[in-house]
């Protein structure tokens, strides 16, 4: 009988807390014949990146994993899972907890129906060296007598590791190398059938900032082609501003201006995400999920952090850049966190211009590091397999 887990996620903002908890929720069905549960409060966002969901079921099984909504009201399983990940701590529903405190009583041993429940609670990715003093530490609820534990995502083995699926590495090869041209099929299903010779191509996914025309602007004054590939979601009343500020239709697509060709597309579901960044020379990502996705891609990749209070968001951005360009060239060392600077501090965008001309002529080099960077990143334990054994060696206990 497989092991059932829940994982429970709310959504707070954008895709990133959906994406992340539909990929390690296929990742735990398809390579650990887990029997997951995947409960979210907003079904829309998923059904995103996960196409084909139905919006209007309120219970439906696909990729092998069950999908439920999930409400503050919704009453207790029938059967306590293995484990419930509490994904990015939102919490567990009131009758839940009060379930819980029923069936596993503190001071008193459980009485419930067998093994009282692992609660992971399961945090967002971070690179600053604190996650490591925290990945794993217990934390039992005060109430409810079961193992309760954090685990951090992370680039370390003292951390959680990063969702890594088995396959991810090998596919993006296969894909990268394949014959006939697997790029450029994709591509001319995304409407490109044509690409100048010597032009960059971008994924540009990002959250709304004033650097975005500032950036398009620097693309347009290149002295070579630069293809934009920028899903619908992104910024559309900044790109509408932009398009407008040169007269530019807005129906136009692709939209051209300068050295500047920029294609948009709709929304991908979240595996054919994986292939627009495999097809790209360099990719703009953000949050948490896209920002691994681009680094297992093995290319040139800028982050934007997701915006936090008292610009702890740069904190962040920095601490990665540290860790990431460790054993970069110099002239790499500079350009890629002045560039990512720019544009994740809204303070300095009038940077964005000046800084992008030096990043660009260091993409050779930012191509190797990102190469050498997977290398070491593959070498770590992925994050679904660490969480299992993690489950695995506390329930034996
Ligand atoms: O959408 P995001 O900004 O989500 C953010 C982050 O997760 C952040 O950590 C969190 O604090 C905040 O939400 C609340 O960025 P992220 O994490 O990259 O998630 C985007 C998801 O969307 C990711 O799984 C990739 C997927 N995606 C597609 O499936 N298709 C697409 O076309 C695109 C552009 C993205």
């Amino acid at each position: 009988m497989p092991a059932s887990w829940f994982i429970l996620c709310r959504v707070v903002d954008h895709y990133g807390d959906a994406g992340v908890c539909w990929r390690l929720a296929r990742q735990l069905a398809r390579e650990y014949d887990i029997d997951v549960t995947l409960f979210i409060d907003d079904i829309a966002t998923l059904q995103r990146l996960a196409p084909t969901l139905d919006t209007t079921q309120s219970h439906q099984r696909i990729d092998r994993v069950t999908v439920q909504p999930l409400t503050n009201t919704l009453p207790p399983p029938a059967f306590w899972p293995e484990v419930i990940i509490d994904a990015f701590g939102g919490g567990l529903p009131s009758s839940w907890l009060a379930a819980l405190e029923r069936d596993f009583p503190l001071p008193s041993p459980a009485r419930g129906e067998g093994l009282a429940p692992h609660w992971i609670i399961l945090e967002y990715l971070s690179a600053e060296p604190w996650v490591e003093t925290m990945h794993g530490l217990a934390s039992p609820p005060p109430s409810i007598n079961l193992p309760r534990h954090f685990f951090f995502p992370g680039f370390t083995e003292a951390t959680g590791g990063l969702l890594r699926e088995k396959t991810l590495i090998s596919e993006r090869d296969v894909f990268q190398h394949a014959f006939p041209d697997a790029r450029r099929a994709f591509l001319e299903r995304l409407g490109i059938d044509t690409l100048p010779p010597d032009a960059l191509l971008v994924s540009l996914f990002c959250y709304d900032t004033p650097a975005l025309p500032t950036l398009l602007d620097a693309w347009a004054a290149s002295p070579s082609p630069i293809v934009c590939l920028i899903p619908e979601t992104v910024a559309p009343e900044t790109l509408q501003h932009w398009r407008r500020h040169y007269r530019i239709e807005a129906s136009t697509t692709p939209t051209k201006h300068g050295a500047l060709t920029l294609h948009t597309f709709p929304f991908l579901q979240q595996d054919d995400y994986d292939r627009l960044l495999w097809s790209c020379d360099l990719n703009f990502v953000r949050g948490e999920d896209s920002f691994v996705r681009a680094q297992w891609a093995a290319l040139p990749f800028v982050w934007q952090a997701y915006r936090q209070n008292e610009l702890a968001h740069l904190t962040k951005v920095d601490a990665f850049l540290k860790r990431y360009l460790a054993d970069a060239p110099d002239n790499l060392k500079t350009a890629l966190p002045d560039f990512a600077r720019a544009w994740n501090d809204e303070q300095q965008t009038n940077r964005v211009a000046d800084t992008w001309p030096l990043l660009a002529k260091q993409l050779p080099t930012f191509r190797k590091l990102a190469h050498d960077w997977v290398k070491q990143q593959t070498a770590q334990t992925d994050l679904a397999q660490q969480l299992t054994a993690f489950c695995r060696f506390h329930r034996s206990r």
